[in-house]
């Protein structure tokens, strides 16, 4: 059955949607092939055929499937290849995991790096992102990454249970990586594509794990430059 990725496209073709990288990667542990669909932010014409207003979306020969961990459910549930998450009850931490990432995480780092986005938007994209990014943070994007080389420092010390996981093994899954490493490599993937600001430190355990991940699959994490 043909598969079909739609994801947000920028300038220069820039694949910058944070979330779609969860289902990039999941597409390649799982070994599947599939037909990359870049959309406009602001077009929301182009995926109202998913019946709501976000990416990614998985057509899957005619099913339709949103958001990035009921399509990675779906990918388990219905092809072969290596697991994802390997069972019902690191499913279930797993989708814990993803609510603490999206919820801790998240948050925290899109403040900091909203601003460098508009860079790689065309006009109408740009303040498409810009409105609903100032209406969730309630500030304008230059005062929400005015300190960031400070508010850097506290991102980092959340991300602390991630490192105490990998003092332990060598991916956030256990001896290989699985989904939850995509989730977590996801926002890092996300900051290297749309912002110059260094997220981690260069001797940071996280970083060593992060190009790690970005090498898999034939280096797949790098087929997207980083933004200088
Ligand atoms: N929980 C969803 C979140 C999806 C999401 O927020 N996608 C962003 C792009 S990464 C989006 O499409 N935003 C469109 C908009 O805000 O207009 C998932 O995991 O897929």
């Amino acid at each position: 059955m043909a598969l079909t990725l739609y994801e947000l496209g920028g300038l220069n073709d820039r694949r910058y949607s944070l979330y779609s990288w969860r289902t990039r990667y999941a597409l390649a542990h799982k070994g599947l092939t599939a037909e990359y669909r870049p959309v406009r932010i602001s077009d929301k014409a182009a995926i109202a055929f998913s019946k709501q207003d976000k990416v990614p979306i998985l057509a899957d020969g005619d099913q339709v499937i949103h958001d990035s961990f009921r399509i990675a459910q779906h990918l388990e549930a219905h092809h072969g290849g290596a697991p994802l998450f390997g069972g019902e009850i690191s499913q279930s931490l797993a989708r814990f995991f993803n609510t603490w990432v999206d919820r801790t995480i998240v948050p925290r780092l899109a403040p900091l790096i909203a601003i460098d986005v508009m860079g790689i938007l065309d006009d109408g994209d740009a303040k498409h992102l810009r409105s609903v990014m100032e209406k969730a943070f309630g500030k304008p994007l230059e005062e929400l990454a005015a300190n960031r080389e400070k508010d850097v420092v506290g991102l980092r010390r959340l991300l602390d249970p991630a490192r105490a996981q990998l003092r332990a093994q060598p991916f956030i899954s256990g001896s290989q990586p699985a989904y939850a490493d995509y989730i977590l490599l996801s926002p890092l993937q996300w900051a290297r594509i749309v912002s110059p600001l260094p997220i981690l430190e260069a001797d940071d355990a996280l970083a060593a794990w992060r190009e790690r991940m970005l090498d898999l699959y034939g280096g797949l994490g790098r087929t997207m430059p980083a933004r200088a």
